[in-house]
């Protein structure tokens, strides 16, 4: 899917006004106006406009990182392991389980009190080539149920949500071409949602996509199951958009899709939120991400379904669009140098 790129906005920074020269220069003792980030980091802001979490990606490869992980306790109160819970690290042959990265989240967030998304039990990517040979629906039902109750299940307990599901749609709408479709059709759905409720009956159940960004194909495809889920009594509970976006292009049609997301009845968290600048990384384009970061997050605020948001990693330097996107750079909030960007000031000050 290619989007026509929305002209930016020449625009630098608002000056701000004068003061006023009648003012009495006296030095007030507290500071008259709010200092633009509260203390208390991102979390503690979000968590005081009613929602439960502002989170962030990472595995032990980068909160190993002493500048990271001081980040995380700081600001972050919720994490997604970026890749230690996936089918390739967790079964990469069949039967034959490794927790050695997961284990080592789960203790960093469990320590540091930090809310857990797990991510993501069913996932075409990612996916050992032992689960994609398989050709029959009953053995790859067994092996679903399998997965899910021994990843789900050994976490019981300590995963505040799960994605149970992940990018189970093609752009157009129609499901993805994955070995679970192909063999189980849409109930393949059902039996990971019903594996995972009986794994973990307190985790919330989250089926997860990107590009539900915009009006379309997808995101009314997404809208049409999570109706069918539930009229078919599968226990979900959330519905996770992604955002993975372009800075200065289709933003503005956010908002709308979470409000349509939340209209579903399922909560909605955002879950994976980077906003990627198309290089040379300009000031004005710094300056188009800080105000594309406030109206993502202003859209979760202001959406009473919207339950959370997660940004995709904690600084510049490690990140997904460096590898994937080589034309593209600087998506996170925090530098290649763990120093705060516009972005930073501009999420913290939307949840104001
Ligand atoms: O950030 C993840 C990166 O380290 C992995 O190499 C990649 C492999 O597919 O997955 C990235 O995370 C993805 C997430 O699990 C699902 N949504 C898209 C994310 C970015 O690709």
């Amino acid at each position: 899917m290619f989007f026509a790129t929305r002209c930016l906005p020449g625009g630098g920074e608002t000056t701000p006004p004068p003061s006023d020269p009648t003012t009495p220069t006296t030095t007030p003792t507290t500071p008259t106006t709010a200092s633009p980030v509260a203390t208390g980091g991102l979390d503690a802001k979000m968590k005081a406009k009613g929602k439960r979490y502002f989170g962030t990606a990472t595995d032990p490869g980068t909160f190993g990182n002493s500048q990271v992980a001081s980040i995380i306790r700081a600001e972050f109160g919720s994490v997604t392991p970026e890749n230690s819970m996936k089918w390739d690290a967790t079964e990469s042959s069949r039967g034959s389980f490794n927790f050695g990265n997961a284990d080592a989240l789960v203790n960093f967030a469990t320590t540091n009190g930090k809310l857990i998304r797990g991510h993501t039990l069913v996932w075409h990517s990612q996916l050992p080539g032992w689960v994609s040979n398989i050709n029959s629906a009953s053995e790859l039902t067994t092996v679903i149920q399998n997965h899910v109750a021994t990843v789900a299940g050994r976490f019981k307990g300590k995963i505040d949500h799960w994605d149970v599901v992940n990018e189970v749609f093609e752009e157009n709408g129609t499901f993805r071409n994955s070995v679970f479709y192909r063999l189980l059709g849409e109930q393949f759905i059902d039996i990971a949602f019903k594996a995972a409720k009986a794994a973990d009956p307190n985790a919330k159940l989250y089926i997860n996509d990107y590009n539900l960004d915009y009006a379309g194909s997808k995101i009314n495809a997404m809208i049409s199951l999570i109706g069918r889920l539930k009229s078919r009594g599968v226990p979900i509970d959330g519905v996770g958009t992604q955002a993975h976006l372009i800075a200065g292009n289709s933003i503005n049609s956010v908002p709308a899709q979470i409000r349509a997301l939340a209209a579903t009845g399922l909560d909605v968290a955002l879950t994976e939120i980077d906003i990627r600048i198309r290089k040379p990384v300009t000031s004005a384009l710094l300056t188009q991400q800080a105000t594309d970061y406030a109206t993502i997050i202003k859209a979760c605020v202001d959406t009473p379904k919207c339950v959370g948001a997660t940004v995709w990693g904690v600084s510049d330097r490690n990140s997904w669009v460096d590898s994937t996107f080589p034309e593209f750079d600087a998506p996170l909030l925090f530098d290649d140098n763990y120093a705060k960007k516009a972005a930073y000031t501009s999420a913290s000050n939307a949840m104001n």
